[in-house]
């Protein structure tokens, strides 16, 4: 978003609860899955998902948790979305989120309706880094 000045400003794109797991870090594949529900944010062209909490699980958007030190933190520039591959995941409704810096993620949602928002969001801000 641009402000009146024409300054770039940062602005919270989306916030709520998804179930993600890192399946690689940097090029190496980790040997356990580990699914969490964390409160995620995209902001600014950079998704941030915070520590696995019960408030967070629980809460959803209309009580954010205390948030917590952020866990992983995703530069979307230079970063790819797609919908896994169903080698990748037993669960439906899957997102997989490559970084450049060769990390991966797996983002999920019981609810197609939601993990669809997140996946046209993820996008924009792909795409709209790309264009800078
Ligand atoms: C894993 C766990 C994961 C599952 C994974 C299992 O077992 O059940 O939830 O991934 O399947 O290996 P464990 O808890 O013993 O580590 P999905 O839920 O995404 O299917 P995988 O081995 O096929 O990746």
């Amino acid at each position: 978003e641009i402000s009146p000045a024409g300054v770039k400003i940062k602005t919270l794109d989306k916030a709520g609860v998804l179930h993600r797991t890192k399946t690689v870090d940097k090029g190496k594949r980790l040997r356990k899955k580990h699914w969490s529900a964390s409160w995620t944010v995209l902001e600014g062209g950079v998704l941030t998902f915070f520590k696995d909490s019960k408030a967070s699980a629980a809460g959803g958007l209309r009580q954010p948790p205390k948030l917590s030190t952020p866990e992983y933190t995703v530069d979307l520039r230079g970063a790819s979305l797609s919908w896994a591959p169903k080698d990748k995941s037993s669960r439906k409704n899957v997102l997989e989120l490559r970084s450049r810096d060769g990390s991966e993620y797996l983002i999920q949602h019981d609810s197609e309706a939601i993990i669809s928002t997140w996946y046209k969001a993820i996008g924009e801000g792909i795409q709209e880094l790309s264009a800078d």
